[in-house]
């Protein structure tokens, strides 16, 4: 009975402090994808969102896809709405540097509050956020035809066009929407652009009207949400409000610091969140490293998401990429397939290389191992440690030249691994042994701490270290 008592103990202290450590998350908080999207970051942002006031997303669209399992188990799979949606309590914000497809929206809402989830007035929609319109998804499906062998491997949702017309500066934005008078001008001036461009594309003006009536319409139900929203992102920090910013995608597809040109054409890194939601860089002190001065007086915390092996959908370089049965394995057991298109994920070991270039950039606090569930039964886990050309040369940084980067032999450390069904595991000690060596060495060759461990899909399936 004593130690059944002890144990009820060491249990509850084990509880306390991850407790404490949840209690301790700063005022603003990330999750960001470490490697090439869909580490579990949707999960992760629904289990904090409890503890935060606001959920932010600040880059991408509705090529996100984001899966979450509620107390029920109930599936949800969530593309542009924030993951913090499912806590009643937690405000959702889409800002500005994100890029908004309506009729999805719209559809999205629809799937949620038929499903019981009450999203009136608690989404926020920037008045600087791009319109993403139909002709930029049939656009974006034109271009992967263009490239021949060479295309991106999109999810074809119109990203990569509508961002090309915010850089381009002829987009349109949620607050043009209030001048429906000038609107169609603009909306022509985009669909001609893109007629001269493409063969395949056309387009007449009974569609431009027909597009403008629609939108005419969306302009009156989209208005509620409407809003000023670095404002309020910026009034929320003073109110001392709990932000927790979600990204979507990952470093190694963003536009500057992935593996162009196979990328995404926004920033899911850390310096994304400034950019996207017009909040000043000292919020992010922990991350910069500057001395923080009132009124934000918690540092920020950022949680990495890193997926206990690798995925990757669509084309580009993938040095550790597994070809045979393996990969085979991990894709089924993992059930890698998009969240958004349904495709196939390549599946490899874990890259470290990437992994340390990715916290280089983003300078993250501690990482969320995901998936980790998945590994059980293999008999030996390999970590991807080191790059070298094909005649041995080491390679120092992950490379911008995808040549060199196509060409790269990765050096293996090999782990042992484990049998039995960690699934139910709760607590960090009662993992075998050999998956403890394994999260170990991933801390030790990264050099941050591991602070949760994805076990299963579900909202519980989560240790904290
Ligand atoms: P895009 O559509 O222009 O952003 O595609 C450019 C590249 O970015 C990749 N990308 C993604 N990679 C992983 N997951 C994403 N979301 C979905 C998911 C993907 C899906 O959660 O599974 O369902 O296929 C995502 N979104 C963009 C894309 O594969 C290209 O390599
Ligand atoms: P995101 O884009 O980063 O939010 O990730 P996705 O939702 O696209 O893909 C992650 C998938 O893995 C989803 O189906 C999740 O339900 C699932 N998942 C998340 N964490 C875990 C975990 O620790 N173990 C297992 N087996 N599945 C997980
Ligand atoms: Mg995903």
């Amino acid at each position: 009975r004593a130690a059944s008592v002890s144990a009820v103990a060491e249990e509850s202290s084990a509880a306390a402090a991850a407790r404490g450590r949840l209690e301790s998350l700063s005022q603003v908080a990330g999750v960001l994808g470490t490697q090439w999207g869909d580490e579990g970051k949707g999960k992760l942002v629904d289990i904090l969102a409890q503890r935060f006031d606001v959920v932010a997303r600040c880059q991408g669209g509705a090529n996100a896809g984001h899966t979450i399992y509620n107390s029920e188990g109930k599936k949800f799979s969530l593309h542009l709405v924030p993951s913090g949606i499912l806590n009643e309590n937690t405000q959702c914000v889409i800002g500005n540097g994100a890029v908004v497809h309506l009729p999805g929206f719209f559809k999205e809402i629809d799937g949620l509050e038929s499903n019981g989830v009450s999203c009136k007035g608690r989404i926020l929609v920037s008045d600087r956020a791009h319109l993403l319109f139909d002709f930029h998804q049939v656009v974006d499906g034109l271009r992967e035809v263009e490239l021949g062998n060479s295309f991106i491997g999109t999810t074809k949702r119109g990203i990569g066009p509508c961002y090309s017309n915010k850089v381009i500066r002829n987009g349109l934005r949620v607050s043009d929407l209030r001048h429906m008078d000038t609107f169609g001008a603009k909306l022509n001036t985009l669909l001609k652009d893109a007629a001269t461009r493409f063969k395949g594309f056309e387009y007449s003006s009974k569609t431009l009207k027909e597009e403008v009536e629609k939108y005419e319409r969306f302009a009156e139900r989209l208005g509620p949400y409407i809003t000023d929203t670095v404002h309020f992102m910026n009034e929320s920090i003073l109110q001392k409000k709990k932000i927790l910013v979600e990204g979507g995608q990952a470093t190694m597809l963003d536009i500057d610091f992935g593996t162009y040109p196979f990328v995404t054409s926004s920033s899911p890194s850390a310096g994304g969140i400034c950019t996207g939601l017009g909040i000043a860089p000292r919020t992010l002190g922990d991350i910069i490293g500057v001395p923080l001065s009132l009124p934000l007086q918690n540092l920020t915390y950022f949680s990495v998401q890193v997926k206990a092996y690798t995925t990757r959908v669509g084309s580009g370089p993938f040095p550790t990429e597994l070809l045979g049965k393996t990969g085979d394995l991990l894709r089924a057991s993992g059930m890698e397939f998009g969240t958004t298109t349904g495709r196939p994920r390549r599946c490899g070991w874990l890259d470290i290389v990437a992994l340390r270039y990715c916290c280089q950039i983003n300078g993250f606090s501690s990482l969320n191992l995901t998936k980790l569930d998945v590994l059980t039964g293999l008999k030996e886990i390999k970590l991807g440690t080191s790059y070298c050309t094909e005649d041995g040369k080491a390679i120092d940084s992950f490379p911008a030249d995808l040549d060199l980067l196509e060409q790269t032999k990765v050096k293996y450390e090999a782990l042992p691994g484990w049998e039995e069904d960690i699934s139910s595991v709760r607590d960090y000690d009662d993992l075998p042994e050999t998956a403890r060596l394994y999260v170990e060495r991933i801390e030790e060759l990264v050099g941050i701490p591991v602070h949760y461990i994805g076990v299963g899909p579900g909202r519980d399936a989560l240790i904290y270290k």
